[in-house]
């Protein structure tokens, strides 16, 4: 499927290793999917070589006449692909993409409101690990009790009350859809900025099946490899009149040199992010999610907020006499890879958790259509329920992904 890696035999043995693992199992992390071809061949390129600090014209290296072509191409792209005034394509990663709008946008002591971790929130949304939590204040929303969905009234208590600088929507581990026209009210109320993180959900928004936060937020920041499915790394897009502000925070401010590699490889993905079959792509994302919802809770599994709107569902296994560590370990030695996963009001530690998350956008870039998905969620449930199944559900996994290949036509 890519180049082989002809004179280095350990690093070949593992790639060839991680290719088996990827094509012999069912991948079900939320975050993750698997690239095209030409994403793999843009990032594999010679374009690794370049150094291109600055940005396309404003150089501080010579010889980058053609990288400067592919982050143009890249640009336009992203913002014609997210109706976006400006984007900026730089940020290694989508943590990186919102340190350099906090920097942008804050000063070290600014509050911040977010989602709680627990809740489904994201490390850089404050948690106390993360740099974000160690150089901002947050105070953190989460789910209602009853319906688990996010708690849109709590989200204005809290912003009268805690005076944010800036509030964040976005998620890793929510299953709904994010009402960001009520986040934007309320930040206005406020006179808070409102910036979302869409990592997760970028993919559905470029498919027109999520709502858009661009036009809503001040800043949107995202990865670009999970339901997007292009190569790791972030990206930024706002209005213009943040663009300068923005741009000096990625470089110098938090990075060096752009990879161009990975911004070509973004180029190459936004390219298919626009053909015309990506938005019947994301349409089969949220139609397999929902029929894995289904089930697992017509198995008797509870679901955070009893379903999904969009690519994952978080199973709750709290009832369960299950953690999600074993949860995970067990589905694993089945061939079925999902993450343990806290959930709203969890009472484990972060490495026991009582939940998992499961995403389908990497079986369905599978080509898997709900009949599979139906199989998938049962294997599932067999393994959950009852860790003798685990031999026969491995052996019903290869057929499955032998019927679903990762890199079609190849051996
Ligand atoms: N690690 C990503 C996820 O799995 O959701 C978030 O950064």
């Amino acid at each position: 499927m890519a180049d082989r890696v002809t004179h280095d035999p350990q690093i070949a043995a593992i790639i060839e290793k991680e290719t088996s693992r990827q094509e012999q199992s069912l991948n079900l992390i939320a975050s993750e999917n698997t690239v095209s071809r030409s994403v793999l061949a843009a990032q594999g390129s010679v374009l690794t070589n370049k150094y291109a600090e600055g940005y396309p014209a404003r150089r501080y290296y010579g010889g980058c006449d053609y990288v400067d072509q592919a982050e143009d191409l890249a640009v336009a792209r992203a913002r014609k692909l997210f109706n976006a005034p400006y984007a900026n394509v730089q940020p290694h990663s989508g943590s990186q993409a919102n340190m350099a709008v906090y920097f942008a946008l804050l000063n070290p002591g600014d509050r911040v409101l977010a989602m709680d971790l627990s809740h489904g929130g994201h490390l850089t949304h404050g948690a106390a690990a993360s740099f974000s939590g160690r150089l901002f204040e947050f105070a953190h929303y989460g789910l209602t009790h009853d319906t688990q969905i996010i708690d849109m009234n709590q989200v204005a208590d809290l912003a009268n009350s805690f005076r944010p600088r800036l509030i964040v929507a976005g998620a890793s581990a929510y299953p709904r859809i994010i009402d960001f026209q009520s986040f934007a009210d309320i930040a206005a109320s406020v006179n808070a900025l409102f910036m979302v993180d869409m990592a997760h959900i970028a993919g559905l928004v470029a498919g027109g099946v999520h709502p858009t936060p661009v036009g809503y937020a001040d800043v949107v920041t995202s990865t670009t490899h999970k339901t997007l499915r292009g190569p790791r790394g972030g990206l930024i897009l706002g209005s213009d009149d943040l663009a300068g502000k923005i741009n000096s925070q990625i470089f110098p401010g938090i990075q060096g040199g752009p990879l161009m590699h990975v911004i070509a490889a973004k180029a190459v993905a936004f390219n298919e992010a626009l053909a015309p079959g990506f938005a019947g792509y994301q349409q089969q994302v949220v139609e397999n999610a929902s029929v894995l919802a289904n089930g697992l809770m017509g198995r008797g599994y509870h679901l955070v907020s009893n379903g999904t709107d969009n690519h994952m569902v978080l199973m709750d296994l709290t009832d369960r006499n299950l953690t999600g560590k074993e949860a995970e370990d067990r589905l694993g030695r089945a061939g079925i890879t999902v993450n343990k996963n806290t959930v709203p009001n969890e009472a484990r530690g972060p490495f026991v958790t009582s939940g998992i998350r499961i995403g389908v956008p990497l079986i369905t870039s599978r080509g898997m259509t709900p009949d599979a998905v139906r199989q998938v969620a049962e294997l599932i449930c067999d393994v959950l329920d009852d860790a003798a199944t685990v031999h026969r559900v491995t052996s019903e996994v290869r057929d499955l992904c032998r019927q679903y290949p990762l890199y079609p036509g190849d051996d």
